[in-house]
């Protein structure tokens, strides 16, 4: 009897031992940290910032690639860097699905990389040179600054099939946009938030002709379109041109510019892409809050950062779940 009860006692605190140390794991393995290389690799945030600005300076739109590389990056299979991973003779990644059109600045990432395996070795992961990359693209074009946490390992798998469903189409609307963010766990505001990423950038043609061209079986163009800004948008994509080097800018006023221009412009109905000009066209809810930011740019500017850091949290592996990458483009 004594026995036992010891033994209970003995099993339980072990049991209590075992809990604990079980959660101080799974905690320190969900959590990223700002600053996560201050004693390891000191200076991992600076040379990331230094190849951003490098690059950024030679290239304007290449702050918007960064960016838009880490939103494809945390939505599929969240941020681990599986975007920036090659295919192989047996693997389509990410990279070569269709939504990847024109994704750009893998080259500042691996110059990044490159620099800190010589600075610090197998120390920053790919996941957080993308994160860092997309904040400082954000500083570089006139958007706050924020801290990033960090610690993302980096992941083993990349697969072309898995963006679909994950990325939303350009096509989309305001239902299926909130459905898609809030499936990566955004409410319908911080989607509107996000979609503001859309102030800077350029696209082909591809990914509006129809809204210009074939809208549907008895109009061509569509009709929520400032007519001004369509004839603008038909002289600079022709109907019946493919050619994938042809683009326009996304925020027609300032494509270079971290601001508010891009809600100014779907209230003026030039949004490009249906899924832009969706945030004002059916929810109240929605519309208002596209009129607050049109009309506060810090309003906009405090909350996109606040939603990239939370975007920059999708799905992380941290601890000793993942590798850190040797080179971006292949797994170890
Ligand atoms: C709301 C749903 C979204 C849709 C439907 C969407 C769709 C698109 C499309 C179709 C393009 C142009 C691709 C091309 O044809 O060249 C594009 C570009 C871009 N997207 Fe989005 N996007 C969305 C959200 C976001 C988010 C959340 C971010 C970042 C936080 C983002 C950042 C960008 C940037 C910066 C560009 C310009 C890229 C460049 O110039 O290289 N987008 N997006
Ligand atoms: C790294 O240093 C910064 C600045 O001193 C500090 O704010 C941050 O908490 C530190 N992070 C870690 C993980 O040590
Ligand atoms: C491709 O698959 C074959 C057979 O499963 C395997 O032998 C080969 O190593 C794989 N190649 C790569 C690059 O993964
Ligand atoms: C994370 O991944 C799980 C499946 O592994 C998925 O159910 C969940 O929705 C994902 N969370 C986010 C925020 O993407
Ligand atoms: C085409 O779009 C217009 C404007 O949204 C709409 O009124 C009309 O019903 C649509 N026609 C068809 C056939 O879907
Ligand atoms: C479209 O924009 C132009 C200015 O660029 C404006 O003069 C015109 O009234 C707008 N059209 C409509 C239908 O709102
Ligand atoms: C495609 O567009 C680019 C950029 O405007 C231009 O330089 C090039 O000549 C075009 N190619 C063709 C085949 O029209
Ligand atoms: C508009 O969006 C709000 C906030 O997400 C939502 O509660 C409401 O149901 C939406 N209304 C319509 C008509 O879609
Ligand atoms: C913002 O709204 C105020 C009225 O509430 C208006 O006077 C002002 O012109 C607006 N500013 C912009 C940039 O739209
Ligand atoms: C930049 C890039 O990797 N583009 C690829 C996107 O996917 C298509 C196939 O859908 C490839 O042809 C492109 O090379």
């Amino acid at each position: 009897m004594a026995f036992k009860r010891g033994n209970n006692m003995f099993l339980s605190l072990a049991l209590c031992v075992l809990s604990f140390t079980e959660i101080l794991s799974s905690v320190s393995e969900a959590q990223l940290q700002v600053g996560f290389y201050n004693t390891t690799c000191p200076s991992a945030e600076s040379i990331v910032r230094d190849e951003v600005t490098k690059a950024v300076t030679a290239n304007a739109a290449l702050a918007a690639g960064l960016l838009r590389m880490h939103f494809h990056d945390c939505f599929v299979r969240g941020c681990d860097a599986s975007v920036l991973i090659d295919s192989t003779t047996n693997n389509t990644a990410e990279k070569d699905a269709p939504p990847n059109k024109s994704l750009r600045g893998f080259e500042v990432i691996d110059n990044a990389k490159a620099r800190l395996e010589q600075t610090c070795k197998g120390i920053v992961s790919c996941a957080d040179i993308l994160a860092f990359a997309a904040r400082d693209s954000i500083v570089l074009t006139g958007g706050y600054s924020y801290k990033v946490p960090a610690g993302r390992k980096d992941g083993r798998v990349s697969v072309a099939l898995e963006t679909l469903g994950n990325l939303p189409p350009p096509s989309s609307d305001l239902t299926q946009l909130t459905q898609m963010f809030a499936n990566k766990g955004f409410t319908q505001d911080e989607m509107i938030t996000l979609s503001g990423a859309h102030t800077i950038g350029y696209s082909q043609c591809s990914s509006f002709s129809s809204r210009l061209f074939s809208f549907n079986s008895t109009m061509s163009q569509d009709p929520i379109l400032n007519s001004t800004y369509a004839s603008q948008l038909k002289r600079q994509c022709p109907q019946g041109s493919s050619n994938a080097s042809l683009s326009v800018p996304i925020d027609l006023t300032s494509p270079n510019a971290f601001d508010s221009g891009y809600y100014s412009n779907l209230l003026a109905n030039r949004g490009l892409f249906t899924s832009d000009q969706m945030l004002t066209s059916v929810n109240t809810t929605a519309v208002a809050l596209v009129r607050q930011y049109a009309n506060n740019s810090a309003l906009f500017l405090s909350s996109f950062a606040t939603a990239m850091v939370k975007m920059g949290y999708i799905n992380v592996t941290t601890g000793s779940n993942g590798e850190i990458r040797a080179n971006c483009r292949v797994i170890n």
